[in-house]
Order: structure tokens, then sequence, then C-alpha cells
């Protein structure tokens, strides 16, 4: 191998490692009102990407009334409908907050209940334009999970349920890649 040969494969690693590890670290997700009827508008985006702190959401959404918001890693990457109660509900397949080791318990981002439970979002005249960061979660555990926001806040306890945030109204899929 001539040396202008081994520069240029030594070159074209480096770039392919730099380029696999920009790809593996953030996803994109497309985020979608969500009603009974099925997944509705694009509304916005979620930037997820890991870094020392935990997995990092960048959320990017409009069009949803100004008001408190919860939010969540659920654990199936499924936005659809389903039946709930006995009727059809809005992102129901979706199924519960992200739980692998079975806690059974809303606690929010630092609590030791469900792993999926985030920070709440804060909505402005703007839309919600913020980036939460949830500190027991890596990237690989929520890739092929849906992100939910929810109809109202969320106080990290189990009264009420799922910490008050009521319905589902805008979900995404984290991509596997
Ligand atoms: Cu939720």
């Amino acid at each position: 191998m001539t040396r202008s040969m081994r520069i240029l494969t030594f070159s074209s690693t480096v770039l392919l490692l730099a380029t696999g590890v920009a790809i593996a670290q953030q996803l994109t997700v497309d985020i979608n009102r969500i009603t009974d009827g099925g997944v509705g508008d694009k509304i916005g985006t979620i930037v997820v990407s890991e870094g020392k702190g935990g997995v990092s959401f960048k959320v990017s959404v409009t069009g949803l009334p100004k008001t408190e918001r919860g939010f969540h890693v659920h654990e199936k990457g499924d936005c659809g409908p389903a039946m709930k109660d006995g009727k059809m509900t809005a992102g129901e397949a979706a199924g519960p907050h992200f739980d692998p080791e079975a806690k059974k318990s809303h606690k929010g981002p630092k609590g030791a209940g469900h792993k999926g439970d985030l920070p709440l979002l804060k909505g402005t005249d703007k839309g919600i334009s913020q980036t939460v960061t949830a500190p027991r979660l890596k990237l690989a555990d929520v890739q092929g999970r849906a992100l939910v926001i929810h109809e109202g806040g969320d106080n990290y306890t189990d009264n009420p349920e799922n910490g008050g945030g009521k319905g589902r109204v805008a979900c995404g899929v984290i991509p596997k890649q």
C-alpha cells in the first residue's frame, strides 16, 4: 500500500466511525396530533440524544393550547387509538408508561418509578420549545417506543393516576436506527 493510499484508508475509516456515532446518538422523531380516530397532522419534532447526563429530548411542537403537559416514554411504538374502558381512545395503542423494572408507580424523571417518566413540558404562546433530560434512561431503552404528550400536567405521583395528565394528544415513535 502506498503512503497516500494508507492515509486515504485511514481518513475514510475515521469518517465512517464519526458518521456512525452521529447516527447512533441522535434520532429525530416526528410528532403528530392523535385522536380516537387515529394519527393526524404532524405538529413538530423531538430530537432524542444520549449524553453523560442521560437521554435528552429537544421538543419543538406547535399548535397545542398553552398549558403544562405530562410527557412520557410509553411502552409500545404505536401511536394509534385502542379500546379503553369500552371506547376507542387516542394513543392507547402506545400502552402504559415504559416500566422495564415493573415498579408500577409514577414518580417523575428523578424518582424510582416508571423509567419512562420524563420532565413535564411547558407550553408558551409560540408552542413548546424545550429540552428535557431523563437521567435514568439510555437511548437503547427508548428506541422503538412512543413519546406521548398529554392533555394536562404532571405532578409526578400516582394521585391522580399517572400524574394527572389525562388524555393523550400528541405522539411519535422513536426510530430503532
Ligand atoms: Cu404518558
